[in-house]
């Protein structure tokens, strides 16, 4: 009787396993995709440092291609999910918080950024795969990467070697949320 009740508390277990949010690119580097809870900007910020990784920064055609691979793969359909940019900072002027860069690679979707009221942050939408300017305080789902690893990465791919500057990253977010929490 007690090896029936085992079983089948094994395979309730392995039916309500969550869909993994763990994820390998083709390069070896490791993502967190949260598409079942929702949060917003900022506290899709915490939850990635809480893991020791950042909001994903999607500054090259070279790392939109890992994320596409990634979602296409591991889910029946595109997601939305905050990005690292906003111009919180700046009104219509969007940088990588991760980075401080402004934006040069860009996927905007049509008639996007719009900069509608209250628009400055910036997610990727299910629709399109395509990026939106977006109010922060909507609740989403969000992508987290270790941006020292995808940096090295899109280095290697860019430039042929290790660019000296992207070992240079000190992200200090803490600041930029000190003034929204
Ligand atoms: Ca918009």
């Amino acid at each position: 009787m007690r090896a029936v009740i085992v079983l089948c508390t094994l395979a309730a277990l392995a039916w309500s396993s969550p869909i993994e949010k763990w994820h390998r690119s083709s390069d070896g580097c490791l993502y967190y995709v949260e598409h079942e809870m929702k949060f917003n900007w900022y506290q899709a910020w915490e939850e990635c440092l809480n893991r020791n990784m950042t909001l994903i920064t999607l500054d090259s055609f070279y790392k939109q291609q890992q994320i596409d691979g990634i979602i296409q793969m591991n889910y029946a359909k595109k997601l939305t999910f905050w990005m690292a940019a906003h111009d919180n900072a700046v009104d219509k002027r969007h940088t990588w918080a991760t980075t401080g860069k402004i934006l040069s690679f860009t996927n905007w979707a049509k008639d996007q950024p719009n900069y509608a009221a209250n628009d400055h942050c910036l997610l990727t939408h299910d629709s399109t795969g395509q990026w939106h300017d977006f109010p922060c305080t909507s609740k989403l789902g969000f992508v987290c990467e270790i941006l020292q690893c995808t940096n090295t990465k899109s280095g290697d791919l860019e430039n042929g070697e290790l660019s000296k500057e992207l070992k240079k990253y000190n992200v200090n977010i803490w600041n930029l949320l000190g003034s929204h929490r």
